[in-house]
């Protein structure tokens, strides 16, 4: 076996930004290490997966190969656990490795030999992310007698945060959507779902303690005014919205989980605040009354800061909240929060006094301080938008920088967790393609190249300070995008740009490489059904 089952001290392989290997491997992301062999490992009615002896863990994620390998052949191997020890030939191994290395959590090697499959990983989701690229070595399209390539593969990847974020506020994804959408993080090596479940057009998860966030604030009338105009004329007028209950919250959360995927809920506060407003008008600093955001935008009704009862109030949806969702991270929001009400507010202006603040932006600071002491009381860690920056950080929290790099790169200099989102580069609500072309947006032009073109680190960090990147993600905002469709067609294939940004080394980014190696990919979107985009570049319709 030529594998390394090593990384360390291994240079990058660049024979690997060669497009496509004669047996045709394309992989995405590309793999640290990345070796053809000869010959190939035929899948027959025979070929069994052998995983360790009771280890369920392993038993699922053998089953889960097992499910696109029939996708893929027609052929479904049974799993079965393997004797310690022994090694079947003909078969497909997964194993885990006692011995430590450096392969980290995620990563792991796969050896395709026309004998035997061995995929191997320190830890099971390291595992599951080898079958992710077992998986791409096969037929996009499915094919009777297929085989896999023989190749040595030896990765991990670049960023330990490799996200996609999804708002269901202006517009609604029901739960086989937002599986959906996992399932493509999934085949991409993502790790991190951002589900921005609260904004001004819609509440969307279930509090119990608080049931008209949903059943008054999870619903409006008609959908975003001002944007389709005439052109879905049936979303204009009706009821529109819905939400999740915590039933299906959990049911998500572990869909999410058995494929390796973090899902980092975010509550908005104390801007982005109206729909719950208008369910609980005592929470603002006018008393209202309001209604659930129709247009989009940035609303003036935020939070009240100079009233107990909104902190009381956002402690127990938090309360309710944190036990959904295993991520140790809890995005609060913090962006776009106008202080025009704070400053005629009476409260507010007292609240200011009392704690010896500067200004609003200072009385943000506090807000935000405020529920950090309260979410790291339950042994979580707050995120916000860069906003939270202005009048002074908290002092745990991770900062998601969105309104270019900047935010991100002061929070890293003073030694919090960043994870970059600059609009320029991973907006995926504007265009892709040709402005003329592409379907209404909320504007901009973000295409494919520009994404993979994205560069997460700031390069004026130190060392130390780049310590401090997390990673990236996406941001799908969908106030132009009502339908599950169109949530698609925004985020493939820019997802497959992404994923090599923060998997790949960046010495072995290759736009050209990129390009060949997405044709199967194409083809892969199409046999899951997906509406990829097509704008992207050159595709064959
Ligand atoms: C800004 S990005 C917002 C969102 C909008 C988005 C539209 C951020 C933290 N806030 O509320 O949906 O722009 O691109």
């Amino acid at each position: 076996v030529a594998a390394t089952l090593s990384l360390a001290g291994l240079a990058p392989v660049h024979s690997q930004q060669a497009p496509v290997s004669a047996a045709g491997i394309a992989v995405i992301p590309q793999p640290v290490r990345l070796v053809p062999g000869t010959g190939r490992f035929a899948i027959t009615p025979e070929t069994k997966i052998y995983v360790g002896p009771k280890n369920e863990e392993l038993r699922r994620i053998g089953q889960s190969l097992s499910a696109e390998i029939g996708r893929a052949t027609g052929v479904t191997p049974p799993v079965v656990a393997a004797a310690p020890g022994k090694q079947a030939a003909g078969a497909i191994h997964l194993k885990l490795l006692a011995a430590p290395d450096t392969l980290g959590a995620e990563g792991y090697t796969l050896s395709v030999q026309p004998g035997q499959v061995v995929l191997a990983a320190r830890q099971p989701q390291g595992l599951y992310l080898g079958t992710q690229t077992i998986r791409q070595l096969l037929p996009p399209q499915r094919t009777a007698g297929a085989s896999l390539p023989a190749v040595e593969v030896t990765d991990k990847p670049r960023y330990q945060w490799r996200g996609m974020h999804l708002d269901v506020s202006r517009h609604f994804f029901p739960v086989e959507f937002v599986k959906q959408y996992i399932d493509y993080l999934a085949l991409h090596k993502m790790n991190t779902f951002h589900w921005h479940l609260t904004d001004d057009q819609g509440w969307r998860i279930e509090i119990k303690k608080y049931p008209k966030l949903t059943s008054v604030g999870g619903f409006r009338e008609g959908t975003l005014i001002g944007h389709y105009g005439a052109k879905v004329p049936e979303y204009d007028h009706v009821r529109y919205g819905g939400f999740y209950t915590q039933e299906q919250i959990k049911e998500v959360v572990k869909y999410a989980q058995d494929r390796y995927i973090t899902v980092v809920p975010e509550i908005e506060m104390p801007g982005h605040a109206l729909a719950a407003l208008t369910a609980y008008p005592e929470l603002s600093c006018t008393g209202g009354p309001f209604q659930v955001g129709q247009t989009w935008g940035v609303y003036d009704d935020i939070f009240c800061a100079g009233n107990d009862q909104t902190f009381a109030f956002l402690q127990d949806v938090l309360t309710e909240v944190m036990p959904l969702f295993p991520s140790k991270i809890v995005h609060i929001g913090g962006d776009e929060a106008p202080k025009t009400r704070w400053k005629t507010c009476p409260k507010c202006q007292a609240r200011i006094k009392a704690e010896h603040l500067k200004d609003e932006h200072e009385l943000q600071s506090y807000f935000v301080q405020r529920m950090e002491k309260f979410v790291n009381s339950k042994g979580k860690t707050i995120m916000g938008w860069d906003e939270i920056l202005e009048g002074g950080l908290a002092p745990n929290a991770a900062v998601m920088s969105w309104r270019g790099m900047e935010g991100g790169t002061a929070a890293a200099r003073q030694k919090h967790q960043v994870v970059m989102t600059p609009g320029e580069f991973v907006y995926f609500d504007h265009a892709q393609g040709d402005p003329s072309l592409e379907p209404l947006s909320i504007g901009g032009y973000l295409p494919l190249e520009k994404v993979y073109a994205f560069e997460p680190t700031p390069k004026e960090l130190t060392a130390e300070e780049r310590k401090y990147i997390l990673g990236a993600q996406a941001n799908l905002w969908t106030e132009y995008i009502p339908t599950t469709q169109q949530a698609e067609y925004m985020v493939l294939p820019r997802m497959s740009a992404l994923a090599e940004v923060l998997w790949t080394p960046a010495s072995l980014k290759n736009w050209e490489s990129f390009k060949v190696r997405m044709q199967p990919q194409y083809q892969r979107f199409a046999a899951l059904g997906a509406n990829y985009a097509k704008s992207a570049f050159n595709v064959r319709q």
